[in-house]
């Protein structure tokens, strides 16, 4: 929901940032908060913020998420300023509240926090020039290398099975069941590529459960716009988005760049001959991501990376088709079908990495040691 600009500089009052509040207008282009661009100024000096307000229907306690967000930005302060790296630009920054607290719960019941906004940088819907898809996998390998030896018993889990891809098939199939938007009808071919795949559904989740591929401390949501390259450099410098930082598997969070990124069209794309997977830029992800996992992903996680591109495809797809059922009550739309046309890429994508699979599988294998 937009708000008025005034409110936001009110809720922003609440927070220490370096100048008075001047001006917040939307920002950016996610599918679940709601971020605002916050300049601030005093002494013919201007600064920039982001403040959010934290969707608190997806997450459900707010200050656990918060909790982890300020544990792990601390903990990649520590480790970048220790390898030399400019801690102020490649991790994000939560500025406190004036009551010490890392959020701000506004009078309406939503919660609102600030970063410090990353400047000099950009965080890019699709990819305009491969050697950026490039930067983001070396960003989001390395993440994972640096937060290798946190130890993840003390992360909540802000969204509960939230890479659960066999809850995610059971919550379909309820909302397939309940059918509460009456729009099941409508969807039989979207229905049916889920029920076709089921054991795909498992292949992820069982490894898991059986210690085949190791948990590990992930990012869970690798959309190239997760990431800030700079404009200067062209180099990934941080890694944003952290609210959903918890165990799970590298798979998944290499599996949902390529979903995004190698993708030849946009995810909302209405017109299915455009999208693909793209091969070069297949090739050019795993390349970085496996480089800038530093040598930590087992053979078995490697070999399977293909999987997991498929895998969280289909999740996604999943996710959308059920969104839809249900009358679209999680992700933000901008037009009636919106979650029906993501839905639809995302499966349409899923079945071109099935026709190629081999090729898939061929690239990944170059990457197998020994
Ligand atoms: P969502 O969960 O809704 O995707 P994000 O935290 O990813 O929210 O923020 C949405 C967008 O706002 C990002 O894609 C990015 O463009 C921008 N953004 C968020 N935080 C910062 C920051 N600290 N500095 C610069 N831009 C930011
Ligand atoms: C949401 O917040 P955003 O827009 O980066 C979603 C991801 C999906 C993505 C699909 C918390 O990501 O899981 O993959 O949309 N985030 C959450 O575009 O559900
Ligand atoms: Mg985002």
């Amino acid at each position: 929901m937009e708000r008025e600009e005034s409110q936001i500089l009110r809720i922003a009052e609440r927070f220490e940032t370096e100048g008075t509040p001047e001006s917040a207008k939307p920002y950016g282009s996610g599918h679940i908060n709601d971020t605002y661009l916050l300049m601030c100024g005093g002494n013919n000096k201007h600064k920039k913020y982001t403040i959010q307000r934290i969707n608190h229907e997806v997450f459900k306690k707010p200050w656990e998420v918060m909790e982890n967000v300020v544990k792990i930005t601390e903990f990649l302060q520590k480790k970048i300023a220790e390898a030399g790296g400019d801690a102020a630009r490649e991790t994000l920054h939560v500025v406190p509240a004036k009551d010490g607290a890392s959020y701000c719960k506004w009078e309406d019941g939503t919660y609102w926090r600030v970063y410090g906004f990353i400047d000099g940088a950009t965080s890019y819907d699709e990819v305009k020039e491969p050697k950026d898809f490039y930067e983001s996998a070396v960003s989001f390998g390395h993440f994972q290398k640096l937060l290798e030896d946190y130890p993840a018993e003390t992360l909540y889990e802000t969204i509960p099975d939230f890479h659960n891809t066999v809850d995610r098939l059971k919550n379909f199939k309820r909302a397939l069941a309940e059918d509460t938007a009456h729009r099941a009808a409508k969807v039989q071919e979207e229905i049916r590529f889920v029920l076709n795949r089921e054991r795909d559904c498992h292949v992820i989740c069982d490894m898991l459960a059986s210690g085949e591929i190791p948990l590990r401390v992930t990012h869970n949501d690798t959309k190239l716009n997760n990431i800030m390259i700079d404009n200067e450099t062209g180099k990934g410098i941080c890694v944003i988005d952290l609210d959903t930082v918890m165990p799970g598997s590298a798979l998944y969070d290499y599996g949902d760049s390529i979903r995004f990124g190698a993708n030849t069209g946009a995810e909302d794309e209405t017109d299915l001959s455009k999208i693909s997977c793209d091969i070069d830029l297949f090739t050019l992800y795993t390349k970085g991501f496996v480089e800038g996992c530093g040598g930590s992903l087992t053979e078995q996680e490697i070999r399977m990376l293909p999987m997991g591109a498929k895998v969280i495809t289909l999740e996604q797809g999943i996710r959308f088709l059920t969104d839809y059922l249900e009358g679209d009550r999680y992700y933000k739309i901008h037009r009636p079908e919106h979650n029906l046309d993501r839905c639809r890429t995302q499966f349409k994508l899923v079945k071109d990495m099935e026709e190629k699979w081999d090729i898939l599988r061929g690239i990944a294998e170059e990457y197998l040691k020994g």
